[in-house]
Parts: structure tokens; C-alpha cells; sequence
């Protein structure tokens, strides 16, 4: 069925991150390279429903780095319902410092912030679980202090950038140096601890699962650099007469789509195809790479790494299916629409399927800004008084308690 929506609706924003949607690839011999991508359910499920711990889209397995010091911040605020925590995806660039995205600590759905803790190698250890099979030293670590980029802005998501700093360091656990060079066109390993489906469906219950396989376990896949959202999106309105603007001016925000094999979902290949030059000039033809993901809610924050290096942060995702705007709808969840799915859970066409857009915070453009934190010249918010901690952690007991808030 496709289902049509009224477009401001459905480009509503997913400001969260993601996980991408493992899947794990079957890679034909016979294909060129690129070589194809098909997602696949057997990577994150066995027969029966149950999670493959095999996936080499977990960290640590099959080969797959470990990515020892990207961990899982849980956040509370007073906005947030009572034994209510949000959950992001951080990366540690010293041994206190953890980068993520600015919507995960500077948000009015989260509200004041009354605390954040930060844990590797995943957030499963914060709710006394084992972190396997992802590998690395177990830790936790108390986030008492914030800073985000100036022009941080809930409304546009421009400068969705922040560092939490930690009271104690974390010690024998690796940091992550900044990449610094030009970061179009590369290829890039995304981690993530968030939600987590496959391309066919997103991350939703589609999977079998409420909301999305959620374990807060780490994942990895590869994409590619396809575009600078600024260029993207002023065409986009020019074209479309429609003002879907993220991430403010300028090359701050990278983009990449989410490829099935298939050219029908290839969003940014699909621009050759539009009378438009300045959106035809933008074309990146490339329907996928071995071990293709996306990301999904809960992998916000979340690294990129190019040549090991932290090249962009996990901001947000958004539906392709804008593209087949014709006056008053999109399609997405049809057999030839560009989106193969939609979140049976909201109604939105962002799900994090195949056929949609990602977002990523470039931090070579942003890096003075982190050079200026890592030398101490940034001044940075108080979160909580450790006192309030105290009483906090000493709450987290009841864990059963807790629920994730998507974001
Ligand atoms: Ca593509
Ligand atoms: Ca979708």
C-alpha cells in the first residue's frame, strides 16, 4: 500500500539517531563494485526471532572493530516522565571528554538536565547487564558537565554538536582523535548503541519487536558521503517551493542515504532524474556497499569514523520519499515508492529504512571548536550538583522501571 501524507507532516524531523539498521550483507561475486548490499533479517534475528549475537554488525565480532571507546549516554531531565531516561550514542575524545549530538543534552523534551552517565563498551552494563559480546573494559563514569556549539538550535538542528565532560576519566579505555581533511565521498563505519531493524522494514515493530530491537548492545555498518545537506536542501526548495532546511548554512551538515541494491531507493542517484540542473548536478549514483547501514533512534551522538578518526556525529534522519512530492503528497511503503516503509508505530515515513536520508554533524568543519574544549579554553555547564547524583544513582535500583524515550 502506499501511504500518502501531507508533506510537512512527513518530513517532520526524526532528531535522533540511529542505529542503523543492520543488515548484514550478502555480497554477490558476481556483481562490480560496488559491490551490492542486500539487508538481510538473518543478520539481526536467528530463525525463530531471536538476536543473532553472530552479526558482524555488532562491534567486537566476526571481525568487526570493537570501537572499545564508543559507549551509550543515558540522560535525565525534569521534561521527561518519572523513571524516564533518553538514550544516545558517545564517543571519547580524551579521557573525560565524551562527543555526541547537541539535541541528546540540550533539548526541551529532555528538559534541565538532572543527569547523564556515560558507559562502555555499551549501555547494557548501566541496568547491571552484560555487555557481550561486545568487547572492552566495563565502565561508568557520571557526565557532570555540558557544552554544545553556540549556534546549537532545536528548531533548524544547526550545530548539533556537544561534549560531555566526565567527573572521573575513564582509564585504559581508547579516545579517538578527530578527522580533519575532506570528508566527501569517503567511506566511513558508523557506530551506534540505539534502535536497531533492517532495511526492509526500519526500526520499528515491524521487527517483532516494540519499537524496534532495542538492547543497547553496539553496532556497526559502512556507507558513504553523498552530500552536503546546505547544497541538498536550498535546491530542494527551490525546486519543490518546499523549506526543509536542516542544519543551518553552509558544510556543517553531511548526508548519505540508505541503499537496498536498488536504484528505486537510491535517493540521491534519484536526483538525476528530476528536470531540475541544480538538483541534477547533485546526483551521486551508489546503491550500496558491503555492510550498508543507517542509523536509528538511540544512535544519536554516535561516531563516524573515517580512517579511524571521528568524522562526523549522528544528528538525525529523514524520509527520501520528499522526492516524490507531487503538489500535495509523498509515497513511501509501496512496492515502487523510493521509501519501502513507513513507522507503523507513529505513521511517519522516517523509520530508518532503505530509501531514506541521514544526517551527520561534519566535524572537520566544527573542529576549532573542539580543539578549543580539548584545551580547556571552552567553559562548560554544571549538569546536576553531585549531591542530587548521589540520590540518583542510588534510584537507578529499580531499573525496571526504566524505559527509553525515542528520540
Ligand atoms: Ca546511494
Ligand atoms: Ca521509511
Amino acid at each position: 500500500m502506499t501511504k500518502p501524507y501531507l508533506p510537512l507532516f512527513a518530513a517532520v524531523l526524526m532528531s535522533s539517531a540511529s542505529w542503523a539498521s543492520a543488515i548484514p550483507a550478502t555480497t554477490s561475486a558476481l556483481k562490480p563494485i560496488p559491490t551490492m548490499v542486500v539487508s538481510k533479517e538473518s543478520d539481526m534475528l536467528k530463525p525463530g526471532g531471536g538476536l543473532n549475537l553472530s552479526s558482524p554488525y555488532l562491534a567486537g565480532v566476526g571481525g568487526t572493530p570493537g570501537y572499545e571507546g564508543v559507549g551509550t549516554l543515558m540522560i535525565k531531565g525534569d521534561a521527561l516522565k518519572p523513571g524516564y531516561a533518553t538514550y544516545c550514542t558517545g564517543s571519547l575524545i580524551s579521557p573525560t571528554l565524551v562527543v555526541t549530538a547537541a539535541h541528546c543534552v540540550a533539548n526541551p523534551e529532555v528538559g534541565t538536565l538532572k543527569s547523564i552517565q556515560f558507559a562502555v563498551p555499551n549501555g547494557r552494563i548501566l541496568h547491571g547487564v552484560s555487555p557481550a559480546p561486545n568487547p572492552g573494559p566495563l565502565d561508568i563514569a557520571v557526565g557532570g558537565a555540558i557544552t554544545t556549539l553556540p549556534g546549537w538550535d532545536i528548531k533548524t538542528l544547526g550545530e548539533d554538536l556537544a561534549v560531555v565532560k566526565l567527573d572521573a576519566p575513564m582509564k585504559g579505555v581508547p579516545t579517538y582523535d578527530l578527522f580533519r581533511g575532506d570528508p566527501m565521498g569517503r567511506q566511513f563505519s558508523v557506530v551506534g548503541t540505539g534502535t536497531s531493524g533492517w532495511g526492509a522494514v526500519g526500526a520499528d515493530s515491524e521487527t517483532g519487536y516494540l519499537g524496534g530491537i532495542w538492547d543497547l548492545r553496539k553496532r556497526v555498518g559502512e556507507n558513504t558521503f553523498d552530500e552536503y545537506a546546505s547544497d541538498f536542501y536550498d535546491a530542494f526548495l527551490n525546486y519543490y517551493g518546499i523549506d526543509l532546511r536542516i542544519g543551518g548554512p553552509d558544510k556543517g551538515v553531511l548526508l548519505y542515504d540508505f541503499d537496498s541494491g536498488l536504484a528505486q531507493n537510491d535517493v540521491f542517484g534519484l536526483l538525476c532524474d528530476i528536470p531540475d540542473p541544480a538538483l541534477a548536478s547533485l546526483c551521486v549514483k551508489q546503491t550500496g556497499i558491503a555492510h550498508e547501514a543507517g542509523t536509528a533512534p538511540g544512535d544519536s551522538g554516535g561516531p563516524l569514523f573515517v580512517d579511524g578518526k571521528i568524522a562526523g556525529i549522528t544528528s538525525w534522519g529523514q524520509t527520501g520519499a520528499i522526492l516524490s512530492f507531487d503538489g500535495q503528497y509523498i509515497y513511501c511503503g509501496g512496492p515502487k515508492d523510493i521509501d519501502v516503509s513507513f513507522d507503523v508505530d507513529s505513521g511517519s515515513c522516517t523509520d530508518s529504512s532503505f530509501g531514506e536520508i541521514n544526517g551527520v554533524t561534519n566535524i572537520s568543519y566544527y573542529a576549532d571548536y573542539l580543539d578549543s574544549v580539548l584545551a580547556g579554553k571552552i567553559a562548560f555547564q554544571r549538569v546536576p550538583e553531585p549531591a542530587s547524583i548521589a540520590l540518583v544513582l542510588a534510584g537507578l535500583a529499580g531499573f525496571g522501571a526504566f524505559r527509553r524515550k525515542r528520540k
